[in-house]
């Protein structure tokens, strides 16, 4: 039996042929392929590429998989704690999207709070010279903000917002040692502190609507929302409801409950900024996730571990 890397999700080009180099290949056009596959072909997977989707009943399909390699630094899709217990490695490509998730947390600030997009329209639209100068807008120097997660990436915007002069605090379920930023126990504690929050933990059952009603109530009608985790760890619905009523001052959002779907309510708002989950989407970035998805593979057929195993197959490490 030939052992296959089965390739699922929009790699570029560059990942297929360094990937069919390296092992024999099987592409998979969509999601639904992998369901037309016979017992024989799937049996053939020993590795398998994806965008992020790996949920338990795709990874039993494949009973002689060895390792799941993940595009992007986020696995809520993948099953990971599943395939742990099957040990099946499962990897990701954190760290080289640091920096651009960074740079498109501080393009939503300040976006949103010099409402950008909403007075390129007034200029487009030829309102400057019938109505005159736009309304004044908030500056970010000096203002507080609240990162929820300080991670990898909560880590990369913190050090971004020093060159603004703003105040960091931030919180996550533990305290991190070793940095200089307020550590709050207590979210609505931080919210009610915050001029701006910026959500950058993980998505999962572990956060789902973490930024509850009552956090929203506490960043209140003068606050900002920055939500680049996933559109799962807000409440999206009491989040609409506060920008609304203005209870909620203002939101800048990468990523949605139902993506691509976005509550179209959301797109009269001018105090509100909306991109299509673009955290992570220039080409550089985009080339370094694929590389790592590659370099994942290799390194773990070659020494027994990738580059980058998600911390619930640490265990499964073998040093061959
Ligand atoms: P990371 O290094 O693992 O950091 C995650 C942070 O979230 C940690 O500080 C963690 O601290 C905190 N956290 C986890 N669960 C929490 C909870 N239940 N309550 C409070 N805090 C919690 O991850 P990263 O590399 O920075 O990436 C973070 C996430 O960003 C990814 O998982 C992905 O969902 C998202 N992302 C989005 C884009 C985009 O395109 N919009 C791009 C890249 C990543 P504790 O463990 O101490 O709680
Ligand atoms: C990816 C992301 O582009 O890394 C992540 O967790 O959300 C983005 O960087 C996305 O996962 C692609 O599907």
């Amino acid at each position: 039996m030939s052992e296959e890397i089965f390739v699922a999700g929009p790699f570029f080009p560059r990942t297929v042929e360094a990937l069919k180099s390296r092992f024999p290949v099987r592409l998979l056009d969509s999601r639904d392929a992998i369901n037309s596959l016979s017992e024989e072909d799937l049996s053939k997977a020993m590795g398998f590429a994806t965008f992020g989707w790996a949920p338990a009943e795709v990874i039993d399909k494949m009973p002689n998989l060895k390792i799941v390699s993940s595009f992007g630094v986020g696995y809520d899709g993948v099953a990971a704690a599943h395939a742990a217990k099957k040990g099946i490695m499962v990897s990701h490509t954190p760290d080289v999207l640091n920096d651009e998730v960074a740079n498109t947390v501080m393009a939503l600030i300040l976006s949103t709070s010099r409402r950008v997009v909403a007075y390129d329209k007034y200029v487009r639209a030829g309102r400057w010279p019938k109505e005159g100068d736009a309304p004044l807008t908030r500056g970010i120097g000096g203002k507080t903000v609240g990162i929820v997660g300080l991670g990898r990436i909560g880590e990369a915007v913190a050090e971004k917002l020093s060159v603004f002069h703003c105040d960091v605090a931030y919180h996550s379920r533990n305290e991190k040692p070793g940095v200089p930023y307020r550590y709050f126990a207590s979210l609505v504690d931080l919210a009610t502190n915050a001029d701006i929050l910026v959500v950058i933990t993980p998505g999962g059952p572990a956060t789902n609507k973490l930024v509850n009603k009552d956090v929203i109530e506490a960043l209140g009608p003068e606050g900002m929302l920055v939500n680049v985790s996933r559109g799962t760890v807000v409440d999206e619905e009491a989040m609409v409801a506060a920008l609304q009523d203005g209870r909620l001052g203002s939101a800048g959002l990468d990523v949605f409950e139902n993506e691509p779907q976005v509550p179209e309510v959301l797109f009269a708002m001018d105090n509100v900024v909306l991109t299509p989950h673009i955290g992570s989407a220039t080409e550089e970035t985009r080339n370094a996730m694929n590389d790592r998805v590659v370099e994942n593979l290799i390194s773990y057929f070659d020494t027994g571990s990738p580059v980058n195993p998600v911390p619930e197959c640490a265990g499964l490490i073998t040093g061959n």
